[in-house]
Order: C-alpha cells, then structure tokens, then sequence
C-alpha cells in the first residue's frame, strides 16, 4: 500500500470539489493559507478563461489538522464552487424533472465526450463534461500543497517554468536556484523565464484567441534538495520515473512526458548522454559536471536537480468548432462550445508542481518513513549524512 494516498471527488459545477490525504506525518505545521498561496498561482497565466475570475477558490481544512498542525490522521479539503449557484438546477444530485438545460449533445473532438459517454452510457455528455473538466485540478492542487509543505521541511524546494507556448520557445538553461525561479515565473504571464520569449508566446496566445482556436506547450518542472537514493530499480513498479510520468500523464491534456534529456536522448550518443563520475571535492560521494539524466539514474534520484517536462495537446473546447456529430441524430454538426481558456500551460505548470510533490513526498515516506515530522526528519539527516547526494561538480 502507498505510504502517501489521496482521492478526490467533485464536478466542475457542482456544489464543490472535496480531497483526502492519508499518510501525512503527525507534527507539520500547515495554515490554510499555504494551501491558498498554491490555489492563486493556478488561476494564473495569460490565455486563461473567466471561471478563474469567478472562483475564489477559498479551501476549508475538514479534518486531520489542529492547532495549526497535522495529527498524522487523513487531511479532508473542500473547496466550494462559486459557480454552483448558477448551475443548481443543472447539477442537483435531488431528481429533476423540470427542463434540463446545458445538455451537451455534440462532442468536442479531443476531450473525453464522446469516449466517456459511450463508455458511462451517458446521453446527456455533460455528465462527462463535469468530471472530466480541468476544475478537478484545483483540489489536487490543494493536496499537493500538503505534499510540498512536508518536503519543504526536508529542504526540498520545487519550481516551474514554461519552455513553449506555440511556436516560441525558451529552453535558455536554468541557472538560478529552483527557489527563485517561481518569483521570476510568477510575474510572467506565462510562467516564462526569457522576456521576449515569453512576449512572444503571449503574441502566439492573442493570435490563437482572434483565431477562435487554443494553444497547448511544454513546461519545465524543476526540483532541488533531493537525497540519493528515492524509488529503486528492484522491480518495475517502483522506479520513480514511472510514478512520475503516471501523475503528470494524470494531468488534463498532457500527451508526453520526458526526464532530463528526454527525447533529445534518442538523438544523443551515449558519449554526451550520460553524466560522468568524478570524486567530489570532500572525497565524500562523487560529483558529476553534467546532469544530463535530470536527476534519475536507473529508477531512483541521483540527488542532482530532478528536471522533468511535459507536453500540453491544446484546449479541446475552439471557440472556432470542429466539426462533430450530433449523436441523437448523426446528423453533422458543429462541437459543443463551453466557455474555456485559450491558453492553460502556465496553470499546467503549477498543477505539474502539485502533482510532482505528492509523488515525491510518497517516494520520502516509502524511503524514511516516520509517524512524526521529528522521525523523519531524523532519518533523513542520517542518510544525507551518510550517503550524500551526487553533487554538480563546476564545468572543467
Ligand atoms: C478550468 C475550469 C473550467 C474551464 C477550464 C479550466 O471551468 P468552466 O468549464 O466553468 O469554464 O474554464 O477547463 C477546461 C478548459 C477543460 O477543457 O476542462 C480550471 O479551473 O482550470
């Protein structure tokens, strides 16, 4: 069984969207606020859609916390759906026997419409809609704030940027400290560290907009202060790169997933693949003056920055439609339009962030375990001392 659990429940317009988190050590000192503090920064981004607007996306802490910190029992969350009292009638679990508006009855080509209707035997597809709706991402984003907390306690610190929107790109090599780069990534509209790069992608996401169309990318997730040693290679279900790629592929519109080098790997000969060894300055561990395995070596963390990215498929909702068939009739048709954003990979980014600690904070436990924050803690500075991260030596 998984050290660290969450489930979550909820539809887009519904009453509100709900978590639980088992496994949390007892003793971390976490404020709804720091879940608030996760919660803003996924409403950000240029290109994204008024329901951001809408939402305060307000987080109540149900359970598993008191006195400002956790007991070791599962953490609930909800957040409520500012939205729910415009859609009451169209979403009540009580039956309804009036009019039923908002039925979706021509699929949008790249969402889970039809699939999901013909699978659920739904008529009315917005039973899909709902579930299916990148809203859910909010409250994985709350529980990730959980996970983040905890592995801030290590000194584990997580950031993102985004490397493409469209056709501009910035894939300029980080060299600030994962810590910082959220300040820099925060203040941009669209989490971009290069200033033209970014105003460029910005020009990509207005042209979009003026098209009726969407935009999908590439972002970075980037973390630092990670020990050797996290999953393993003993057996295929607990090599750490595999839970990564399972949660980011998790996230809505994701199509690709890649570690390090990733894909650049499969044009690259070995000799510039791999990262060499070298005795470290402390003759304590070694070094190595590339990272280029982004962090993981044979399924477990080197303890170099962890760089991981993925790619975003564009919004399925064009304000512009496909073409689609109205499914009562099979009569052609244009797809459903539902209000949407144009441009969604910087919040994509931030959600990665999320999902990206609630693997690492499971991969932690299922290493040190530790009933308290104390315990843990304790484990983890006996292994860093015994067993040090392999550190980037500077370029020869
Ligand atoms: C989103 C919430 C949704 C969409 C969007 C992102 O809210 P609503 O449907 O009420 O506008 O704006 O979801 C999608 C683009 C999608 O295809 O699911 C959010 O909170 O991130």
């Amino acid at each position: 069984m998984k050290k660290l659990r969450f489930l979550t429940a909820g539809e887009s317009h519904g009453k509100a969207l709900v978590g639980i988190i088992e496994g949390v050590p007892s003793g971390l000192a976490l404020t709804v606020e720091e879940l608030h503090a996760e919660l803003r920064r996924r409403k950000l981004g240029f290109g994204r859609g008024a329901r951001q607007k809408m939402e305060d996306d307000r987080c109540e802490i149900l359970s598993g916390v008191r006195h400002g910190r956790t007991l070791g029992s599962p953490i609930a969350l909800m957040i409520a759906n500012q939205d729910w009292k415009n859609w009451s009638d169209v979403m009540q679990a009580e039956s309804y026997s009036g009019e039923v508006r908002r039925k979706l009855e021509v699929p949008r080509p790249g969402h889970a419409d039809y699939v999901g209707g013909r699978k659920y035997r739904h008529e009315d597809m917005r039973n899909v809609l709902e579930r299916a709706s990148a809203r859910e991402t909010t409250i994985r984003v709350a529980l990730g704030a959980v996970a983040r907390k905890l592995l801030a306690e290590l000194g584990v610190g997580i950031g993102s940027r985004v490397t493409r929107i469209g056709s501009g790109e910035d894939t300029a090599p980080v060299t600030t400290a994962v810590e910082a780069i959220n300040a820099i990534a925060d203040a941009s509209p669209v989490r971009c560290l290069g200033e033209d790069a970014g105003a460029a992608m910005v020009r990509e996401i207005e042209a979009a907009k003026k098209a009726g169309d969407t935009l999908g990318g590439v972002f970075e997730l980037l973390v630092s202060g990670l020990p050797l040693g996290l999953g393993s290679y003993v057996h295929w279900d607990r090599r750490l790169e595999g839970e990564i790629a399972r949660a980011l592929m998790s996230l809505n519109a994701i199509k690709g997933v890649e570690v390090g080098l990733g894909f650049h790997a499969a044009a690259t000969p070995g000799s510039l693949s791999h990262d060499e060894f070298l005795v470290s300055e402390d003759r304590n561990g070694l070094s190595s003056p590339t990272n280029r395995s982004g962090g993981i070596d044979g399924g477990m963390t080197t303890g170099q920055l962890l760089v991981v990215r993925a790619a975003m498929k564009p919004l399925a909702t064009l304000m512009s439609p496909l073409r689609s068939v109205k499914l009562a009739t099979g009569e052609a048709a244009e797809a459903h339009v539902e209000r949407s954003d144009v441009c969604a990979v910087p919040a994509a980014a931030v959600i990665g962030e999320s999902l990206l600690a609630l693997v690492l904070a499971e991969a932690v436990l299922e290493k040190f375990g530790g009933d308290s924050l104390e315990e843990l803690c304790a484990r983890w500075e006996d292994w860093n001392r015994a067993v040090p991260p392999i550190r980037k030596s500077p370029l020869p």
